[in-house]
């Protein structure tokens, strides 16, 4: 079945995944959410990948949560949100965490709610000059979900993460490159061309190490530094024994450069 509200495709090692609502600013619908869950698990059974990419179609990347599905809405019943999120948005969030490609996200306009809280959960964010980023929650009455309330505070501290919160005002991509809340901003033209040259050059990389440094990066937290000297040793000896770190030394030693195979 070809999918209504998400464009998907893998080729060459690298899924992209764009969110296709664009007169609707690419919110997040139970329909969406469907397609959402196929194309990760898609994502997942794919053998040769090594990069994902996530953007949006139109002038905005996501504006949350679609407010006027029955479930946000009087008059549906019982609201039970926190079953929505355990559905829909908390699975999603894992998956990307879990994914041992890098997944790079390229922020084309307003990325508002979960839409701004799925774009922080991704490892590379990059972002359009015009693109802002909205913890708009409270203006509906509701606390930031989709990981909010985890990646912010360690993005950019309890003080901003608070204001972004509580105010619910738009933060500029350039405002959130230079608070570290993503990677870069760049011009919006050269939006596209940055993304793709970021996950070819992820797609020639050593895939098996970039899972790796995932793993120890997400794990860094929550671990006091004995705990993560020992993990660093147990995923270096990982890397260690992948044919892409052989290559890696063999080519430096040649003077060349490298030829990852990702394993
Ligand atoms: C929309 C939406 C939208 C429907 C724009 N829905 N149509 C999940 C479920 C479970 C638990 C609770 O939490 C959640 C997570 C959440 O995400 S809750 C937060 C939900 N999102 C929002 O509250 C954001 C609502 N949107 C906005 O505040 C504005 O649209 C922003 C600031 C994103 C952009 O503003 P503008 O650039 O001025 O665009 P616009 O407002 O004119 O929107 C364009 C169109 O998109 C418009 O439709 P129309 O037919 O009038 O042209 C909007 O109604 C529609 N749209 N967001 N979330």
């Amino acid at each position: 079945m070809p999918f209504e509200t998400i464009l998907f495709e893998i080729a060459g090692g690298v899924a992209t995944l764009t969110l296709n609502r664009p007169d609707k600013l690419n919110a997040f619908t139970a329909g969406m959410h469907e397609e959402l869950r196929e194309a990760m698990q898609r994502v997942r059974a794919e053998a040769d990948l090594r990069a994902l990419l996530i953007t949006g179609s139109g002038r905005g990347f996501c504006a949350g949560q679609d407010l006027t599905e029955r479930v946000m809405q009087d008059g549906a019943g019982p609201f039970d949100l926190g079953s929505t999120l355990e559905r829909n948005y908390n699975p999603l969030v894992l998956g990307l965490r879990e994914l041992p490609v890098p997944v790079v996200c390229a922020v084309n306009g307003v990325a508002a709610g979960a839409g701004c809280n799925f774009a922080l959960a991704c490892d590379v964010v990059i972002a359009a000059r015009s693109a802002s980023f909205i913890e708009v929650f409270s203006r509906i009455g509701l606390i930031p979900d989709a990981c909010g309330t985890y990646v912010l505070p360690r993005l950019v501290g309890t003080a901003r993460a608070l204001g972004m919160s509580l105010t619910a005002e738009p933060i500029s991509a350039e405002q959130a490159a230079a608070w570290g809340l993503i990677w870069k901003c760049v011009d919006d033209d050269k939006l596209a061309s940055t993304a793709q040259e970021l996950v070819q050059r992820f797609a020639a990389g050593p895939t098996r190490a970039y899972a790796l440094i995932k793993q120890a990066l997400y794990a860094s937290p929550a671990n006091t530094l004995e705990q993560q000297l020992a993990l660093e040793a147990r995923l270096q000896r990982e890397a260690g024994q992948s044919a892409d770190f052989q290559e890696g030394v063999k080519a430096f030693l040649e003077k060349r450069a490298a030829r990852f195979t990702g394993r």
